[in-house]
Parts: structure tokens; C-alpha cells; sequence
């Protein structure tokens, strides 16, 4: 059920922070109130708002909700009616008729609060406040307003623009109590003949009584149907499913992503009391000495690092863009892409399902720093493996989901300084073992978590080895010919070349491009190619895509960015944005994304048997 969203919200800005004191958490943003006004949501209210592109403070949005008779407990139902928010950018109090009923933090994923005993004291009808900030921490992932200031305004080091709001679909569901509380679907095997085996892991909100309970689930693609049963015994609250599918079992793939309805349902004394239903896929993942095999077969990834960002919409949910934007992926021949920098909507991986496109997924971790005091490296540890956790149990069932990326280019101190951030001194490398030790911690939570998909991070080319050598797969972001060798494309990439043998010679395992590009202002020209021409973009492009001819072990190309994007304001992006998209950020498309669709889009047709 939908809690006015997508739609109109009362909203207010609290710079002031006084909205509790004034009741708005009770009664709602009063229309008269200086400065309220009606907010869309999902969406960013940077970009709706001139006078608030910058502000990242207290913010109000309220709404009356009216529940059908039959939703309510005085029907005598004992369901557990749920609030759930998509994404609240970067933390929010939720109050339901007045009363605090969570405070969650961290943008871009989804949390959830039980508000059935909140609303039967309410009665049928009853405002949801919540109070949403975005307010830079060094506390907080990704961290912002580190102890010196960062050469760009707002001041964070990160290169998007840190956009705030409810920037995701609010919704009440309605759930029985004691039933279906989770589903892990997980290919285990596909055998040399094309049988595979696959294993569903269901548990239940409450131990089954005395008498048991049974799950019962079907795996469907058109006629094709199996159904496999398993007994929950008396006291246990979990069921394990295994699937022997035959031969021909069509499995997933970006050439053919074939989908499987999964049905599961929960039945007490013969009776169904609960059912749960999802798309799921029938493949495999997985590291094989240097090489990437999806289904067994070797797999290279070709495709982008992509945000979610649109003009009007910001980082708020947008469904006629991320289907342009899988469109556009498509277009150029891609076959996958990374959701950088922080977990992208549940709707992009449903096209991500259906289409076809492999996703590196990625947590908010950018920029991590090692740097400042305990205190905060733990505080953001902390946040990141919330994170961590809330993307495993988000999208570990999507067939889309190759990969997981655990942070974004943490920060080196070589890095650090091109932020203008001070230092410490060379001899102090205090920061290399403090990172070590964060990410030890983060990967063996995530390996605990799911162990069906390789982990990595994207490093920077700084980033200490000890850090890198946690991935199973070596993401790595590049811009010699940019930052470095600016202007010499040649010698940049030559360079580029010579370190990653070195650095494949030292860690002998699948290398990933996860990032290179050049800025092109859409419309600028030069011949000879020179920086911020969409010539020399094309040029980069096709120099770094090269380096694969005799590098078997590098196995994908992700081009910084599919789009041009929204960032802080900072002398290095003319007009606040990052140019280095192959698509402006109204989707049009530079030299370089006809240059990529001329050289991928016939490796996707053979790959797809359609030529
Ligand atoms: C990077 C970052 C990305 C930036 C990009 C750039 O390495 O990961 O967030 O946008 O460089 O364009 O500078």
C-alpha cells in the first residue's frame, strides 16, 4: 500500500531545528508556515527548490494517512503493518501521529519500522512526519566537512552532489504475524550437461508450534514448473529448498536473461497463511584463477559507472530515466554497469533483471579516510557495515547482482592532498594500517553474509595494497591522460599499461577498469583532440579499451560515466557538473558514446546469436 508517494508532500525547511518544538511532528507542516510548501516524492529537494539547492539541513515532510477499515487491528487481524521508506538521503526521524517511531542513518537503502500499535492508537487516520537531513559528518558514509575544508562547495571531497530527501517510495505493507520473514535463492551448481541445483533458505518471523509448519515453493519459467516442499519442525524457524532443475533449465545471462517466478508459501495444518513471490534467476558467478566465469563460461564486463541523477529529479527516484538509461547502456552494446557510489533503487535492478545488464553493487563507502581521529574511523565503520548489511539482504536474490563493491577509493593521502585536505607527514603511515584493519572487518562481514558473489573495492591508484588485496577482483579507477599526463593520451595509457602488469604480476587475479574517461563539454571540437573536446574523450576511450587486446586477465571496461552528473561546486566542473559522461545529463549522446556503440554494440549482437 502507498503512503502518498510517488506524490505531494507537505514540506517545510527547518533551519532552526525547531519543528518538534512547534508540534509539526504531530500535526504536520502547517500550510501557513514560513516557507512551506508542497515537495515531491520521491525526490531531491536540491533540485525542486531554488533557495534550498545548497541546504542541507533540517528539512519537514508530513502527510495524512487514511487506512481502509479492513487494514486496521480493530478488523481483528494481528498483522504487522510495516513503514517503509526507499531511501531517506542521509538520515531521518519518523514519527507516526506525533510519537518518535524510528531514527534511521545512512542514505540510499531501505529501512522499515513496525507502526501497527502507533496507528490502532490513532485510529483509521493519522499524519507521518519526517524529519530529513542531509548535514555533512566526518561521522557519517560518505564522509563531509573533514576538519579542512574541501576545495569545493559543499564541502565534501566527493565529485556528486550530496542531494537530500526522501528520495525513494514510502510505503505501508501489511504483513501477517509469524510468516514468511526472508528468502535466499542461490544457484549452487550447473553441471557439465546444463542440470543445475539450486536451494531456496526461507525463514519465518516466529518458531512454527507445536504441529510445524510446511513451505511449499514453485519455481516457474513459462510451462516449466517445480515444486519442492520441506517441513519446518516444532520450534524451528527455518526451511531449506533444494531444486534439482534438468538439463535446459534456461539460465541467466545478459544475452538471454532468463527470469524464474519463485512462489513460496507458508501453510499451518494444511492451511496457506502466508506466500511470498519473486523474480529470480537460474546462473552462477564466480572468480576461476584471472578470469570471470558467469554459468561457467568466461564473461567480460564492457558497460559504466553510472549515478542516479537527473535535472528536476536529482538522485530521486526517476523511472522514465533508468529505463532511458538501461536503454542508452543497451544502445552502445554495454552488458553491465556499477552503482556507483552507493546502492541504486530496487526498480533499476528490476530493468538490470529483465534487460540483461550484470551490476557491480556497490555501498555508500566512497572516499573513506584513514586519517583523522579513532572516533570517527570507527563511527564510520560502523555506518558502512549497517550498509553492508542492508545491501546484502536487499539484493542478494537479484540475478543481476554479480558483484558486491565494498567502498569506493578510499582515501590515500595522495589523493587527500588534490582535495586540499591537510596531511599527515610522510613518515607517519599510520593510515595504511587503519585501513587495513577497517577492511578486514568489512569483508569478513560481507564474506558472512553471502558467499555466491567475489567481493572488491574500487581503488584508487594509491590505495595501499593491503587494502586491495581483500578483493577477489581487482577493481581499479584510471586517468592517466587526465589528471596525470594530462593532454598525452599516448603516454598516459603507455604508463597506465606498465602499471598494471606490475600490479597484475603482484596480485594474480581479474582486473576490472571500474572507472576511466575524459571531461568533453558536449559541443566542443578540436582537431587535433585536446582536453574537454569530445574528440579527445572518444580518443581516451578507445586507448584505454585497447589495453584488454593482450591483457587477458583484464576483464572489464566500465567507462566513468554513461551520463554527465551533478557535483558540488569546485573549479575543475565548469557549471557544477562532471563532464565525463558519454551522454549529457539530458541523455544526448557525445562522440564517444556513438564510438563505443560502433565497438561494442557487435560484440553484444554476437554474443545475443544475432548476427
Ligand atoms: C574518481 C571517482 C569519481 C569521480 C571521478 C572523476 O576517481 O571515483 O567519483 O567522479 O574520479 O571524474 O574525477
Amino acid at each position: 500500500m502507498r503512503v502518498a508517494s510517488p506524490g505531494l508532500w507537505d514540506f517545510c525547511p527547518d533551519p532552526e531545528d525547531g519543528g518538534v518544538a512547534r508540534g509539526w511532528h504531530a500535526s504536520g507542516v502547517p500550510q501557513g508556515a514560513p516557507g512551506a510548501r508542497v515537495a515531491a516524492v520521491p525526490g531531491s529537494w536540491n533540485e525542486q527548490f531554488s533557495d534550498l539547492r545548497d541546504y542541507l539541513g533540517p528539512c519537514w515532510y508530513s502527510t495524512r494517512v487514511t487506512l481502509p477499515l479492513w487494514a486496521t487491528r480493530s478488523s481483528g487481524n494481528q498483522h504487522r503493518l510495516l513503514l517503509r521508506i526507499g531511501s531517506a538521503c542521509y538520515a531521518a526521524h519518523v514519527y507516526v501521529s506525533g510519537t518518535l517511531a524510528c531514527i534511521h542513518e545512512g542514505g540510499h537503502l531501505p529501512f522499515q519500522v513496525d507502526v501497527g500499535d502507533l496507528c490502532e492508537a490513532a485510529g483509521c487516520s493519522f499524519i507521518v512526519a519526517i524529519r530529513v537531513e542531509g548535514v555533512l559528518s566526518p561521522e557519517r558514509v560518505p564522509p563531509g566537512n573533514l576538519a579542512q575544508r574541501a576545495q569545493q562547495y559543499p564541502n565534501i571531497s566527493l565529485d556528486f552532489f550530496p542531494f537530500c530527501g526522501l528520495h525513494r517510495d514510502v510505503c505501508l505493507s501489511i504483513l501477517p504475524a509469524g510468516g514468511i520473514e526472508d528468502v535466499t535463492f542461490t544457484t549452487t551448481e550447473i553441471a557439465g550437461d546444463g542440470s543445475a541445483t539450486a536451494t531456496a533458505v526461507v525463514v519465518l518471523g516466529a518458531p512454527a508450534d507445536a504441529h510445524g509448519a510446511v513451505v511449499v515453493a514453485a519455481l516457474r519459467h513459462g510451462a516449466g514448473e517445480h515444486v519442492e516442499d520441506a517441513v519446518v519442525a516444532p520450534d524451528q524457524q527455518r526451511a531449506l529448498l533444494t531444486w534439482q532443475l534438468p538439463p535446459g533449465t534456461p539460465l541467466w545471462s545478459p544475452e538471454s536473461p532468463a527470469l524464474h517466478d519463485l512462489h513460496v508459501e507458508l501453510r499451518v495444518g494444511g492451511v496457506a497463511v502466508d506466500s511470498y513471490a519473486l523474480c529470480v534467476g537460474v546462473r552462477t558467478f564466480r572468480v576461476a584463477g584471472s578470469q570471470l566465469l558467469l554459468n561457467d563460461r568466461p564473461f567480460k564486463l564492457r558497460g559504466f559507472g553510472k549515478h542516479e541523477d537527473a535535472p528536476l529529479s536529482g538522485r530521486g527516484l526517476n523511472l522514465p530515466a533508468a529505463v532511458k538509461d538501461a536503454e542508452l547502456m543497451r544502445w552502445t552494446g554495454a552488458n553491465s554497469y556499477r552503482t556507483a557510489h552507493y546502492p541504486h533503487a530496487e526498480e533499476s535492478l528490476d530493468i538490470a533483471d529483465r534487460m540483461g545488464l550484470a551490476v557491480i553493487g556497490e555501498t555508500p563507502a566512497c572516499y573513506m579516510c584513514f586519517h583523522d581521529s579513532q572516533n570517527a574511523i570507527d563511527a564510520r565503520q560502523a555506518a558502512l557495515c549497517d550498509a553492508v548489511q542492508g545491501l546484502i539482504s536487499r539484493d542478494k536474490n537479484r540475478a543481476c547482482v554479480i558483484m558486491w563493491s565494498l567502498a569506493n577509493e578510499p582515501e590515500c593521502n595522495a589523493h587527500m592532498k588534490t582535495h586540499g585536505i591537510s596531511v599527515p607527514p610522510p613518515e607517519d603511515e599510520s593510515w595504511k594500517a587503519k585501513g587495513q584493519q577497517f577492511f578486514e572487518h568489512v569483508f569478513t562481514l560481507a564474506r558472512s553474509l553471502d558467499l555466491s558473489r567475489p567481493l572488491t573495492l574500487a581503488a584508487h591508484p594509491d590505495s595501499d595494497i593491503s587494502w586491495i588485496r581483500h578483493s577477489d577482483v581487482v577493481c581499479t579507477n584510471r586517468y592517466n591522460g587526465w589528471y596525470s599526463q594530462p593532454g598525452c593520451i599516448g603516454e598516459g595509457v603507455a604508463r597506465l599499461g606498465a602499471k598494471l602488469d606490475q600490479e597484475y604480476a603482484a596480485l594474480q587475479r581479474p582486473f576490472i577498469l571500474t572507472e576511466f574517461g575524459a571531461d568533453a563539454v558536449c559541443g566542443v571540437h578540436a582537431e587535433p583532440p585536446e582536453m574537454w573536446s569530445e574528440e579527445y574523450q572518444r580518443d581516451m576511450l578507445a586507448a584505454y579499451l585497447d589495453l584488454g587486446a593482450d591483457r587477458p586477465w583484464l576483464v572489464g571496461f566500465h567507462v566513468w560515466n554513461l551520463t554527465d552528473f551533478k557535483t558540488p561546486q569546485a573549479v575543475r566542473r565548469p557549471g557544477g557538473i562532471n563532464h565525463k559522461g558519454v551522454f549529457t545529463r539530458d541523455r544526448r549522446p557525445k562522440l564517444g558514446a556513438h564510438y563505443l556503440r560502433r565497438r561494442w554494440l557487435p560484440e553484444l549482437q554476437a554474443e545475443s546469436g544475432h548476427i
